[in-house]
């Protein structure tokens, strides 16, 4: 197998005209940061900076397609040392060493993060979007932020686009600008791609908002989610709140405000390929010192990666962990939990409570069980390098994934992806999207189910190493096959074959 960079040249995605391709997200894909941190003395010239590349998923694989074509990624300039190497009007050319687009950065003000990205995005789309209406906080002074941000990077993918442009937006941040752009751009080609996962109408209704946000992602040719359910829960969700909307569901259709979107899945795929190497490039000794360095003394680990959200079922996770340790005492001092978890978000206080949760029920459980040999669980908050977080899904006996709610799941696929040697166990949420795909051959738990979750971590720990290794090849081939790149000309593919269509029509009719 080829670099993704040669996989990209040869694939779909060379139907991209140069410099037609606008990316539009909210993060960016290298930030500038000074090197001495904030409150420096010296004058921001002075000082030593340093940049930061993308860190693997989307904004790794989309710097080549974006290198390629010469294209343009419009995103939040959220670095300290930003400005310094950006010219006058926001531009800066990437990556530094062989300079070949353009990194169009928006500037936002705090007001405008607290309440565009902290407040709407993240305070209502994200709970509302997993199923947590209770948890959303519809401030009207959030929505408006949102709504004037979303018309600050419409007005930046405007300057850019013509009719030729290809504008692919990201994720649940900018839910109104493909119709802002739209008005303005009518004949560029609009593409939007959903992380997360689309509530069933019962729970979209209790937003305020509903109309607009239909009515925003309805400016798109072409509306992407990670599996077939979500796009039938949007399509239920428009069938109910626009009674203007012209339904297809055979198709997979949306015609409304004289312009057609389509609806369709596309289950986000792994680097597989980096992953591997990354894994096959961490040998025992990196297992050893790794052990050595958290104390652990257990024979079997398990493992759990997750960003510190109420969504990954981490608390749920513990509950599960807790109750198996009491119920089945062989597995004490044999078995220890490694939970991985990133901060995230923690201006929000939900987020807050999470992160005190999950330290209390964990030094619960080692106050309960742990020895002076063992410690159950370990608690790791540093963000891992690729190889050595490759090296802990690769010698991780078993991996549980149990999110109440999750748009994919990531984790799940790069854990398959690791495990070279096929004697990796995957116990798997029926709540993620990743588990349409990967739910036959994981063990699977509903994470409300403790009791069942209990039994299912046993069956894990005590399965076969034929059985293991017979799940995992069919794991690991299902994650390699639709891979990153696979699943990024699939993307590519169908907007190109409808854009192509769209222009057969117009010339018929002309
Ligand atoms: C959203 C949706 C959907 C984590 N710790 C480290 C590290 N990570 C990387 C993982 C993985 C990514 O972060 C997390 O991806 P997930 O998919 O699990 O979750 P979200 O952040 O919630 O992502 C989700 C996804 O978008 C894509 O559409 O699957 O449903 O919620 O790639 O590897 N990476 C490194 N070190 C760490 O310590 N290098």
């Amino acid at each position: 197998m080829g670099t993704n960079t040669d996989r990209v040249d040869e694939g779909e995605m060379s139907a991209i005209d140069d410099g037609s391709l606008i990316v539009v997200s909210n993060r960016q894909p290298y930030t500038h940061t000074y090197e001495d941190g904030e409150g420096s003395e010296e004058s921001d010239a002075d000082r030593e900076m340093s940049v930061n590349r993308p860190a693997g998923g989307l904004t790794a694989g989309l710097d080549p397609v974006l290198q390629r074509t010469d294209g343009t990624w419009i995103a939040w300039g959220d670095g300290d040392a930003d400005r310094e190497v950006t010219d006058a009007d926001g531009t800066v050319r990437m990556p530094p060493e062989d300079p070949s687009y353009t990194l169009q950065r928006v500037w936002l003000t705090d007001q405008e993060v607290e309440e565009y990205y902290y407040g709407y995005s993240n305070r209502v789309l994200w709970p509302l979007c997993h199923g947590g209406v209770w948890k959303t906080d519809f401030a009207e002074q959030h929505w408006q932020q949102y709504q004037s941000v979303n018309r600050k990077f419409a007005e930046s993918v405007i300057e850019q686009a013509n009719a030729d442009s290809l504008v692919w937006f990201q994720d649940y941040h900018f839910a109104l600008a493909p119709r802002m752009v739209r008005e303005e751009v009518p004949d560029a080609f609009y593409m939007h791609f959903w992380h997360i996962t689309w509530p069933g109408w019962d729970t979209f209704r209790a937003c305020p908002q509903d109309q607009e946000l239909l009515e925003g992602l309805l400016g798109n040719d072409l509306l992407g989610f990670h599996v077939e359910r979500y796009c039938e829960n949007f399509i239920d969700c428009v069938e109910e709140t626009l009674e203007d909307a012209f339904v297809d569901r055979d198709r997979n259709r949306i015609h409304y405000a004289d312009h057609t979107t389509v609806i369709r899945a596309f289950p986000m795929g792994i680097d597989a390929d980096s992953i591997q190497r990354a894994s096959k490039s961490v040998g025992t000794d990196f297992w050893d010192e790794f052990k050595g360095k958290y104390d652990i003394s257990a024979g079997t680990v398990a493992l759990g990666v997750d960003r510190l959200d109420y969504t990954k079922g981490i608390t749920e996770r513990l509950t599960a962990l807790e109750s198996f340790w009491e119920t089945h005492p062989e597995w004490r001092g044999e078995l220890t939990y490694v939970q991985k978890a990133n901060e995230s978000r923690s201006l929000i206080p939900e987020y807050q409570d999470l992160q005190q949760d999950v330290t209390e029920a964990i030094e619960q459980i080692n106050n309960r069980f742990g020895t002076e040999e063992w410690t159950p669980v370990v608690y790791l908050t540093d963000f891992l390098p690729q190889e050595e977080l490759s090296g802990l899904y690769r010698f991780s006996d078993i991996m549980l994934v149990s999110a109440v709610r999750d748009g994919m799941n990531l984790v799940a696929k790069e854990y398959v992806a690791a495990q070279v040697e096929d004697d990796g166990v995957l116990v798997l949420s029926d709540q993620t999207g990743a588990y349409e795909e990967l739910g036959e051959n994981s063990l699977v738990i509903n994470p409300y189910d403790t009791d069942e979750f209990v039994e299912t971590i046993d069956a894990a720990l005590s399965m076969s190493t034929e059985e293991r290794a017979e799940r995992m090849a069919v794991l690991r081939e299902q994650v390699e096959t639709y891979d990153l790149v696979t699943w990024m000309e699939d993307v590519f593919g169908t907007g190109e074959e409808l854009r192509a269509a769209a222009d057969a029509d117009s010339t018929d009719v002309a």
